[in-house]
């Protein structure tokens, strides 16, 4: 079997220096080599953003180092979401997804995403800072069965308990699934704030997600 280690550090280490260009060539030359794209994405790229979390969190970096990691991520994802998604997969139902009011991150969002279209499902993307009446209205406007909620800071993700009582209250709890997830979400959280799955990846939640549709 092939080693693509060194591949996935300097693709770790390109992201960690936030070069966009640089990162697209080395993602597209371990593809083209045969890297498995799930492999690329975990080894390299979260792995990549892991240690700047670290060096964040230790006051090594700040946050334009930060961004310029985290535009490196978004160009680096988008040249692999062909490899990512599934070819040729019908659209079998429509997704909400959003980070909820308050927070800023989307990455995490945006790969969940991009692994829910790969399973086949239509996803609406409300984008970050999200309050609760702009979820009700894409509810009641899209037509989507099914709401991702993405929280990264532990004083956002009560938001996502807003989202699920302003659904009750609006009347529209049976008409749809909800599935919470971000870095401090749990599985015993999920529970308590009332919503339908927690999935710590956006693999799972693609699949995840995916079951809601075909069960
Ligand atoms: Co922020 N930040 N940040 N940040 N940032 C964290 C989250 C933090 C852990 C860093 C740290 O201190 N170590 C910390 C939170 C601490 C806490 O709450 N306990 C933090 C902080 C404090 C902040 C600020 C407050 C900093 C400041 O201004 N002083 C500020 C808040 C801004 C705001 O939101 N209001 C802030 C700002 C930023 C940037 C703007 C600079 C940038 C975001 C850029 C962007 O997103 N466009 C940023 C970043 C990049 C990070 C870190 C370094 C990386 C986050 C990330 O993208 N990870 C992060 C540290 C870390 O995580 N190690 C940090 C990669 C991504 C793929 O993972 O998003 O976890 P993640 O998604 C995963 C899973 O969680 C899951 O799937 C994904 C992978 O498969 N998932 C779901 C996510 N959503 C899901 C939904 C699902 C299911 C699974 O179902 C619906």
């Amino acid at each position: 079997m092939s080693d693509f280690s060194a591949q996935f550090e300097e693709i770790s280490s390109l992201l960690q220096k936030g070069k966009s260009k640089d990162i697209v060539l080395a993602v597209q030359k371990a593809l083209d080599d045969g890297a498995p794209a799930q492999e690329i994405l975990d080894k390299g790229l979260i792995a990549g953003m892991g240690i700047i979390g670290g060096k964040f969190k230790r006051n090594e970096v700040f946050v334009p180092e930060v961004l310029v990691a985290a535009r490196a991520m978004n160009h680096a994802s988008a040249a692999l979401k062909p490899a990512l998604q599934q070819a040729g997969v019908e659209p079998v139902g429509k997704a909400i997804i959003c980070t909820v009011k308050g927070d800023l991150h989307d990455i995490g969002k945006n790969l969940v995403k991009m692994m829910i279209e790969g399973n086949g499902i239509e996803v609406e993307d409300l984008g970050v800072d999200c309050n609760e009446e702009k979820v009700i209205d894409a509810i009641k406007n899209s037509g989507a069965t099914v709401v991702c909620l993405s929280a990264l800071l532990t004083t956002t993700m009560m938001a996502q308990k807003d989202v699920i009582d302003a659904i009750k209250n609006a009347g529209l709890r049976d008409r749809v699934k909800i599935m919470v997830g971000g870095a401090p979400v749990t599985q015993s959280f999920a529970d308590e704030i009332g919503a339908d799955a927690y999935t710590p990846d956006a693999a799972s939640a693609a699949e995840v997600c995916r079951q809601f549709y075909v069960a």
